[in-house]
């Protein structure tokens, strides 16, 4: 009974540590998930119905629409390389949209981690912190 419980375990680990894949979809002109939560070392990929891109870009861009990127992942239309995957190496929040209809707001947000270190890189990004001198010993 113990080596069952032990290999069930072992298998539970196993699946939660295996890199998957995670597909995006993208139609005219939205992506389907537009919000994607993935682990590090997993294998985005594209399947395009139509002609898109998954370009990554900055922020204030991502707000504005603007058909630019920030040297991070793109695949798809227009891409440096022809891949149509990419794997992040690094927990965050990614934000991307489609290179030829960014100004149609066809956008999404990638999260990569689990959910503690995203919300760890989150507040990385967002929140500076303060070290009072009186606190310091
Ligand atoms: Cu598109």
């Amino acid at each position: 009974m113990k080596l069952l419980i032990l290999s069930v375990l072992t298998l539970i680990t196993f699946q939660f540590n295996a890199q998957q894949n995670y597909t995006i979809t993208a139609y005219d002109n939205y992506f389907s998930p537009d919000t994607a939560y993935v682990n590090v070392g997993d294998t985005v990929r594209l399947v395009s119905i139509g002609y898109h891109s998954i370009t990554e870009l900055d922020s204030i861009d991502w707000v504005n629409n603007v058909a630019t990127d920030n040297g991070g992942f793109w695949i798809g239309l227009n891409a440096p390389t022809f891949e149509d995957w990419f794997v992040v190496n690094q927990a965050g929040k990614y934000y991307f949209n489609c290179n030829p209809h960014a100004t149609v707001g066809m956008k999404g947000v990638l999260y990569v981690g689990s959910s503690m270190n995203v919300q760890e890189s989150i507040s990385n990004n967002e929140f500076s912190v303060e070290i009072r001198e009186d606190k310091v010993i």
